[in-house]
């Protein structure tokens, strides 16, 4: 598929800034587990962390096929840096974008958009993951403030963030999924508690937190959108945010295909390089085969939301095929790094890991097969 002039120039942009600011410091942050805050300051120079929001909202006014290509570029180099990206574009800044009434966007957007304040957005909790439905934190309306008392998990930028979305039931006369409704709060406020979950297998440069809410007061007019609408919200976001995942998983399997195959072309081994063996020859086409089905199917994603279309079962796909793709040639790219694959000396174990919470976030695979089997079989 062929990117249009802007997303090219994008590409170009992009891995320019991947190469010369991320590649130096990705091995240490993940080491580290440290959030790489003068990466965001520099992308916040480069209009990279408002990307899909319009000019008039403070954002960049792309599409979302830049946006992919963005986050792609961003994965090939840093897991952890794409990630923060993505979810703060894509959970964040979007669902004020989308559904935030003219004063929340005036509020809240700009900072957002220019990178001065990184976003975040709870939905999932402890007992509320694949069923995320299942969401227990509730908000009580007492006079003109929401109280709010409950805890979210897994939250990806917490940790830096100042401008949180989170859903909560806030009760009323309806039961199961339509007494959902988001809210936009600042972690800083009182009684709100951000954990950080250290330890993880991957993307260990970007936060992932629990955030507790003990009778928090949230003012009247920070409801994001209609009451009761936050799950179809939130499930309206993860058809975008899922694009974006996609993405992720894209550039990391395109980062480790050309570590294996630079690295299989210079280690010798029987007199020549491994690369000149029928086995190894093949491995490497089938994951340049596997990776530009991903890259259509991601890309064919974007384009399709721009257009208006029904992404639901687009953007699911995009996200599985992607990310199970970006753990095959990941898995492959270090079988063909033989023993020195599975040391830290070279980075396609960093990119392993960081792949596999591509099959786990935004949906988990498993979650995207059921997504896309609903609409196939809906349709029918
Ligand atoms: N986009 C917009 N609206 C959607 C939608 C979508 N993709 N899918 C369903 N809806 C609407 C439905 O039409 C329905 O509307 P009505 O109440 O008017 O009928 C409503 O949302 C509820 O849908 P449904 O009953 O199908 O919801 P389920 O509880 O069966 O859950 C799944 C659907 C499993 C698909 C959903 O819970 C999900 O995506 N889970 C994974 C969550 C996830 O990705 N977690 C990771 C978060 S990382 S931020």
């Amino acid at each position: 598929m062929h990117l249009t002039d802007e997303a090219q120039m994008v590409r170009e942009m992009v891995r320019g800034f991947a190469e010369n600011e991320l590649r130096p410091i990705a091995a240490e942050i993940d080491r580290e587990e440290r959030f790489p805050q003068e990466s965001i300051d520099k992308m916040r120079e480069l209009g990279l962390l408002g990307i899909t929001i319009p000019e008039e909202e403070g954002g960049s006014g792309m599409d979302t096929l830049c946006y992919a290509v963005t986050i792609e570029e961003l994965a090939r180099v840093c897991g952890s840096t794409a990630l923060i990206v993505a979810a703060h574009i894509s959970l964040a800044c979007q669902p004020i974008h989308l559904f935030g009434n003219p004063s929340q966007k005036e509020k809240y957007l700009p900072p957002l958009a220019s990178g001065d304040v990184v976003g975040s957005y709870g939905l999932s909790e402890a007992d509320a993951g694949s069923d995320a439905g299942a969401t227990k934190t509730t908000a009580r309306l007492d006079g003109d403030e929401w109280v709010v008392n409950g805890a979210k998990m897994w939250i990806t930028n917490a940790l830096q963030s100042r401008t949180l979305i989170f859903t909560a039931r806030t009760g009323g006369e309806v039961e199961g999924t339509r007494d959902i409704s988001s809210f936009i709060v600042d972690p800083a406020v009182d009684g709100v508690t951000v954990n950080p979950i250290m330890g993880k297998l991957g993307v260990r440069g970007s936060t992932t937190c629990e955030v507790v809410f003990e009778d928090v007061r949230i003012p009247a007019e920070d409801l994001l959108g209609e009451p009761g609408l936050g799950f179809k919200q939130f499930l309206t976001i993860l058809d975008g945010g899922r694009i974006s995942i996609g993405a992720m998983a894209l550039g990391l399997a395109q980062g480790a295909y050309e570590e294996a195959l630079r690295f299989t072309q210079e280690r010798e081994q029987f007199g020549r390089p491994i690369s000149k063996f029928q086995a190894v020859a093949f491995m490497l086409a089938e994951m340049a085969t596997r990776i530009k089905a991903a890259r259509h199917l991601v890309y064919d994603a974007a384009v399709r939301k721009d257009a208006g279309e029904n992404i639901i079962a687009d953007s699911a796909m995009a996200k599985y095929y992607a990310s199970e793709t970006a753990q095959w040639v990941s898995t492959k790219a270090i079988q063909l790094h033989g023993g020195y694959g599975y040391t830290k000396e070279y980075p396609v174990e960093r990119m392993w890991r960081d792949a596999k919470l591509t099959t786990i976030g935004e949906g988990t695979s498993e979650i995207q097969l059921l997504v896309i089997s609903r609409e196939i079989l809906n349709g029918q």
